[in-house]
């Protein structure tokens, strides 16, 4: 058949224009009963099922999620952890910051591109609730993936703690002024994917991707294929430039693609090892490390064989991440426009209620969600003062951003920057103390991530570029410490945020739980400055997503 030039390329134009598809899911959120490791519980699933389904979907897409919440006791709401939200500032998430919690028997639409590929997570961002189970994989798929032809195979390996309580209960116990140490609470296993575990065929002249993913609430984890080295291609959603890791740790929500390949050599069957790291200081000669949960999973050559030899794991020297380099070699921002310097440690609020503190304050939701207090107060939505105690921080349209994060406590917390990925400039090693501010010598091309470890009694310094309008969190993701109130909230471009329009559906659930949606955050609509009805002290008692339908 002949087809005439000018109409082949008509088509051809057309095909590229409708490449970019839409992937859409159709989710009720509702309780579902699970025993991921054995012991029985209520778990928030998806359409009655638990673990839940992937988001897939690949590079340009745009992925819509119609969520219903048929939870009869509690809100809901999701976070696309790791997804920029150009232009979406409004579809990020998280309740309280850029739409109201959802109540039951409400839906949201969220609708988003997904810009960049790689390996991501969506979750509950709701007052405690994603270590209930709501939380699942997002992978964006790249057609121009410069690893393409390097691997055969490719797997998600998700790794969290698991707790037999649910979060109130464990948040309660932990708000409680009787734990004085600000101890949080410690998991009682440890899940891969979900409870059903991960073993991988392995042929010889093959090369598997795996997509680790770190989903848990408070601990890290340890990664060992043993005797087989990791080429590490992916940090948390950014391509850089293989590097071999022997062992790897990730912190919660932080993800590592690697590449695992055969050798010529091998025949059996080996053990990969994923070891659960609450320790205070994994770096530390002296403090003595508890390793109280384990998975081992197989690299399976020989079903026919027993899977029975074990890992031997005398030391965790998991790889330095912070020497990562970017793929395609970005130099570090040579300069920056603003300084946010954030002190945190642990803290006794006005009732004596432990509490986490940025620059000695707790994080406060107020009543009006921070996005909808920017869109709505005019002229007045670039003072900081009027979005009350949310560690407001502005950041104007461009402006690079220098965030030094001093670690003040004896442990090591994860830092998370919600709608960028930032440059990991300097992290300090374990008990150096506060960022010197001066003779630094910063990484000139550094590693760019979303979440980043921050040392105990250290320092990290990070910088991204404000180029994303919209209402970013930056939080500890040990999401017990969310709880405590270890967030601040970066409000960027806000004078680009003025004609920002939210959907009826998310108007409609702020309606329906009684939330203001317009004006300060105490919902003053007349005047933002006046800061009556702000909420200056946390509440002193604790129920986390729990609603009451009658009334
Ligand atoms: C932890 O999970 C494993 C299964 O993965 C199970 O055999 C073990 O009993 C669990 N431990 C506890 C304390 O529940
Ligand atoms: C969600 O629940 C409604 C009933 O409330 C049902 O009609 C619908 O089919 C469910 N959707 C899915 C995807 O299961
Ligand atoms: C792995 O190999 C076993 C036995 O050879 C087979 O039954 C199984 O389906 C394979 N699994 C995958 C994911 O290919
Ligand atoms: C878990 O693995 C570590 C090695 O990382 C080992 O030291 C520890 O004894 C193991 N824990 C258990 C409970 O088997
Ligand atoms: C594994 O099991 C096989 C068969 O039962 C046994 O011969 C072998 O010694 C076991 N290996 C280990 C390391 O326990
Ligand atoms: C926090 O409070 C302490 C003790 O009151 C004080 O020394 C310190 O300067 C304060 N830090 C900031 C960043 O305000
Ligand atoms: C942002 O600022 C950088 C550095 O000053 C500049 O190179 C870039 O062109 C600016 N981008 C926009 C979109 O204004
Ligand atoms: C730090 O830098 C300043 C100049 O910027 C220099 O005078 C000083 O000697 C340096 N200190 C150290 C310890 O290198
Ligand atoms: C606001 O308007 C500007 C200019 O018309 C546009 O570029 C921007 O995308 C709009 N922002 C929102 C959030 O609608
Ligand atoms: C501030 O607002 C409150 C009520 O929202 C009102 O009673 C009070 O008069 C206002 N104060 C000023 C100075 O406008
Ligand atoms: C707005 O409130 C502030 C603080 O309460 C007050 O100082 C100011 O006069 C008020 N402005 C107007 C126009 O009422
Ligand atoms: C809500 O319902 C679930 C499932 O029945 C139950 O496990 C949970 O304790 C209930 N209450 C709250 C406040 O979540
Ligand atoms: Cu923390």
């Amino acid at each position: 058949m002949f087809v005439p030039v000018a109409k082949l390329l008509a088509c051809l134009f057309l095909a590229s224009l409708v490449n970019a598809g839409t992937v859409n899911y159709d989710w009720n959120v509702s309780w579902v009963w699970a025993s991921p490791d054995g012991f029985g519980r209520s778990v928030v699933g998806i359409n009655n099922g638990w673990p839940c389904p992937p988001i897939e979907a690949t590079v340009g897409d745009t992925v819509v999620v119609n969520l219903n919440n048929k939870l009869n006791n509690q809100t809901t709401g999701l976070h696309f952890h790791g997804i920029s939200q150009v232009p979406t500032p409004n579809m990020d998430g998280p309740s309280g910051v850029t739409q109201c919690a959802i109540p039951p028997n409400s839906s949201v639409k969220y609708q988003f591109t997904v810009d960049a590929p790689g390996t991501y997570w969506y979750h509950s961002h709701n007052m405690g609730q994603y270590p209930d189970g709501l939380r699942g994989s997002l992978i964006v798929k790249d057609p121009n993936d410069p690893y393409q032809g390097r691997y055969d195979e490719e797997h998600v390996l998700a790794v969290s703690d698991w707790y037999h309580n649910d979060s109130i209960t464990v948040v309660q116990d932990m708000l409680s002024p009787s734990n004085t140490r600000f101890l949080p609470p410690m998991p009682d296993n440890i899940t891969v994917n979900e409870g059903r575990g991960l073993h991988i065929n392995l042929t010889q002249g093959k090369t598997y991707r795996i997509r680790m993913i770190n989903y848990a609430a408070f601990g890290a984890v340890m990664v060992q294929f043993d005797p087989h080295t990791m080429k590490v291609i992916m940090n948390d959603g950014a391509y850089i430039k293989e590097e071999d890791a022997r062992q790897l740790r990730l912190a919660p929500a932080q993800r590592y693609d690697v590449l695992v390949s055969a050798t010529d050599s091998d025949s059996g069957n080996y053990p990969f090892l994923v070891s659960l790291d609450v320790n205070r200081d994994w770096t530390s000669a002296t403090e003595k490390k508890t390793w109280a949960h384990n998975y081992t999973g197989y690299l399976v050559m020989d079903a026919s064989q027993p899977l029975n030899t074990t890992s031997v794991v005398n030391e965790w020297k998991p790889v330095d991440d912070a020497h990562f380099k970017p793929y395609d070699g970005a130099a570090a921002y040579g300069s920056y426009d603003k300084l946010m310097k954030l002190d945190f440690n642990f803290c006794l609020d006005q009732n004596g209620y432990h509490r986490s503190c940025v620059n000695n304050l707790t994080y406060i939701g107020q009543k009006v969600p921070t996005l909808y207090s920017a869109a709505t107060t005019g002229d007045q939505n670039t003072n900081p003062a009027i979005y009350g105690q949310v560690n407001p921080f502005i950041a104007n349209y461009n402006d690079t951003v220098q965030i030094v994060v001093n670690n003040i406590d004896a442990t090591s917390h994860p830092f998370h920057l919600h709608g960028h990925h930032f440059q990991v400039l300097e992290r300090g090693a374990s008990g150096v103390g506060k960022w010197p501010g001066k003779n630094e010598t910063y990484a000139a091309n550094p590693p760019m991530r979303d979440t980043v470890v921050v040392m105990p009694k250290s320092y990290a310094v990070l910088r991204f570029r404000a180029t994303n309008p919209g209402v970013w969190l930056f939080h500890c993701h040990i999401e017990w410490h969310v709880e405590m109130g270890l967030t601040a909230t970066i409000i960027a471009a806000p004078e680009r945020l003025r004609n920002m329009t939210f959907p009826d559906d998310h108007i409609a659930a702020c309606k329906k739980i009684g939330t203001p949606y317009q004006g300060n955050a105490a919902g003053n609509t007349q005047n933002a400055t006046n800061t009556t009805g702000f909420i200056t002290v946390p509440p002193t008692s604790y129920d986390g997503a729990s609603y009451s339908t009658e009334e």
